[in-house]
């Protein structure tokens, strides 16, 4: 049997942790572009990692950047991949405001840089776009593949750029690209600024008498919020059919923000109204209202379908975080240590 190579971007991410593990446990050699940072980003894929030496070694890291077209050309080239998964992004709605330049360059620059790669040293690979419901921005709900994007922000207005590019080099040169449109998911390894997660955060340690109230913005946007381990695996099937196409993957339920943080300091027995405070930094310029996904060309074509829909995702958040200040970090988990207190910005 041939043991295929996936390449992914954003490997060091929480999509790219989760693919990593399903490819992995596929049978894939998987290879992962890692930016140089000042300090380790790994902590989500450290457990998968095995020295480069050893002979079952199937994890390979590459120091790279999306901004940086003569490196992910190189890279293509040496890796030679089957399969390319394209998850790096800066993928912060509310920071694209602060940074919307460095935001159009890696999130939408960075896919025309990857495709052109894959293009210019002609490997007749697979490549997957993560696109996003941010795309959709005002579009009333539910949206689906044939829904017109409006997107509220310099993040999902470069998503937007980048699904169309990818479309374009579909059309344009026959290759096998796809867009996957994921609607909001989430997990205990979700980044710590992401509301979810820091409610979850939250509700763990102010239970534990760690702190006392946490700051949020809108209360009141609506998000369809799936599982990320459970949307990997749409991602992969995306790249394993006859044809190229784009899809929705998302639970087909909202619920508001407001509602999230209730469920997540019930679980934990608490009132939230007693520590969630306002703060107008969390605002943003123009915001994304409703989100729902219609995900009916995911399930007939894909016969892919999600499960665990946001009630379930808040308790195993918040069970997540409350067994990290019991044991310490659990394999793969990005958690906060106990000594340092919650992150406050954004
Ligand atoms: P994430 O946790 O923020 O991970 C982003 C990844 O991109 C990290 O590995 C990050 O590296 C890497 N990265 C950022 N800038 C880079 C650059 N200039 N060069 C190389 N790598 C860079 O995001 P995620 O939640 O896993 O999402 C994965 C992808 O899906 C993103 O493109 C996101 O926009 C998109 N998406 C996410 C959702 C969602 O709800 N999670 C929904 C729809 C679409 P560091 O570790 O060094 O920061
Ligand atoms: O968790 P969020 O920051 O996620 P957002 O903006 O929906 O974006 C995420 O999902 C997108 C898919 O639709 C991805 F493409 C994107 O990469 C990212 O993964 O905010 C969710 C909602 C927003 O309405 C926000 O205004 O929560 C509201 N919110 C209220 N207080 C807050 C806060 N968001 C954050 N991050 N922090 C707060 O304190």
């Amino acid at each position: 049997m041939t043991v295929k190579t996936a390449l992914i971007t954003g490997i060091t991410g929480q999509d790219g942790s989760y693919l990593a593990e399903l490819l992995l446990r596929k049978g894939y050699v998987v290879h992962g572009i890692v930016r140089r940072a000042s300090t380790f980003t790994t902590q989500r894929i450290d457990h998968l990692y095995r020295d480069p030496h050893d002979p079952e070694a199937r994890l390979f890291l590459h120091y790279g950047d999306l901004t940086d077209g003569t490196r992910i050309a190189g890279l293509l080239k040496q890796v030679q991949p089957d399969e390319v998964y394209h998850l790096a992004a800066q993928s912060h709605v509310r920071v694209s405001f602060d940074e919307p330049e460095c935001t159009g360059d890696s999130t939408g620059l960075g896919t025309t840089r990857l495709l052109e790669a894959i293009r210019t040293t002609g490997l007749p690979c697979r490549f997957y776009q993560a696109s996003s419901s941010e795309m959709f921005g005002a579009a009333p709900p539910p949206q689906n593949e044939g829904t017109p994007f409006h997107p509220r922000s310099p993040y999902g207005a470069a998503k937007v750029y980048a699904y169309w590019v990818t479309r374009n080099y579909r059309e344009a040169y026959g290759m096998y690209a796809v867009n996957g449109i994921l609607f909001n998911h989430e997990s205990p390894r979700r980044g710590p600024t992401f509301v979810t997660r820091k409610v979850a955060t939250a509700a763990a340690r102010i239970k534990a008498g760690l702190q006392e109230v946490v700051h949020l913005g809108n209360l009141d946007a609506r998000r369809d919020w799936g599982y990320a381990a459970e949307y990997v695996e749409a991602m992969w099937r995306m790249l394993q059919q006859n044809e190229p196409d784009d899809y929705v993957v998302a639970t087909g339920v909202s619920h508001s923000v407001h509602e999230f943080v209730e469920q997540c300091f019930a679980h934990v027995g608490l009132d939230w109204r007693d520590h969630v405070r306002f703060d107008e930094r969390y605002l943003r310029p123009t915001e994304v209202d409703h989100l729902i996904g219609d995900a009916s060309k995911a399930e007939s074509q894909l016969g892919w379908r999600a499960t665990v829909r946001a009630p379930e995702l808040a308790r195993l958040m918040v069970d997540a975080e409350l067994n990290v200040l019991r044991n310490g970090r659990a394999p793969g988990d990005q958690a906060a240590p106990t000594a340092v207190p919650a992150p406050a910005a954004r």
